[in-house]
């Protein structure tokens, strides 16, 4: 298996998820900065150029976060990352979806890239100034409704915590305030060792 990744980039929720698995796995730094990942050598292997993408062991190709989360938990049970039961992951595919579907395009997105929004340089700084305000927003309704403890989900930690983690780390990026809840859940991530390794070879 191979993660292709960027480094600080939403790719940082599945390499942790790689991590926590603990299987052997190889890894591909790209950059989301460069156009590397616009270019033949990577639309090759994913179209949509995007990271994650995930090279599975058959060849077969994974895209998008959700997907690739439920897969990699459905994939290695003992791994513990997703409940057996349908209720249970529900909960972590609707966490998965608000935080990748929604918090990452339209709140941080927004701010890193308000070229995708807004071709007219002028009109940048209200792109950057929307994400922001969109994403103190759903942070805020994420901290008030949180049902679980140390981590998102009342039934223990998932790949929601995982994908929560990247927003974790970008709040610092954008000089957002992240409610209480989220930073004690950055700091609860970081203490993990799987996390430390995911970290640290993206950072190497
Ligand atoms: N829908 C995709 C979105 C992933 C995404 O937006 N990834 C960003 C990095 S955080 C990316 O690859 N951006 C490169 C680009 O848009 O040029 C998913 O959930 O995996």
């Amino acid at each position: 298996m191979k993660l292709i990744y960027s480094p600080g980039a939403c790719s940082l929720g599945i390499h942790v998820i790689l991590e926590e698995i603990g299987q052997p796995f190889e890894t591909q730094r790209v950059s989301t900065r460069d156009g590397s990942i616009h270019k033949p050598e990577f639309t090759a292997i994913n179209p949509k150029s995007k990271v994650p993408t995930l090279i599975r062991d058959d060849g077969s190709v994974l895209t998008e976060f959700q997907t690739i989360a439920f897969w990699l938990a459905r994939a290695n049970p003992s791994a513990g990352l997703i409940p057996d039961d349908l209720e249970g992951q529900a909960r972590v595919l609707e966490m998965l979806d608000y935080i990748c579907g929604t918090i990452h395009p339209q709140g941080f997105t927004r701010q890193f890239r308000p070229v995708n929004f807004a071709r007219d340089e002028a009109d940048q700084p209200r792109v950057v100034a929307q994400g922001k305000a969109l994403a103190e927003k759903y942070l805020a309704l994420l901290a008030d409704s949180w049902k679980g403890d140390e981590w998102l989900l009342p039934t223990g930690y998932s790949v929601a915590d995982a994908a929560l983690f990247f927003i974790d780390q970008w709040c610092g990026r954008s000089g957002i305030t992240p409610p209480d809840r989220i930073t004690r859940h950055q700091q609860s991530m970081l203490a993990r060792p799987a996390v430390q390794r995911a970290i640290s070879r993206e950072a190497a």
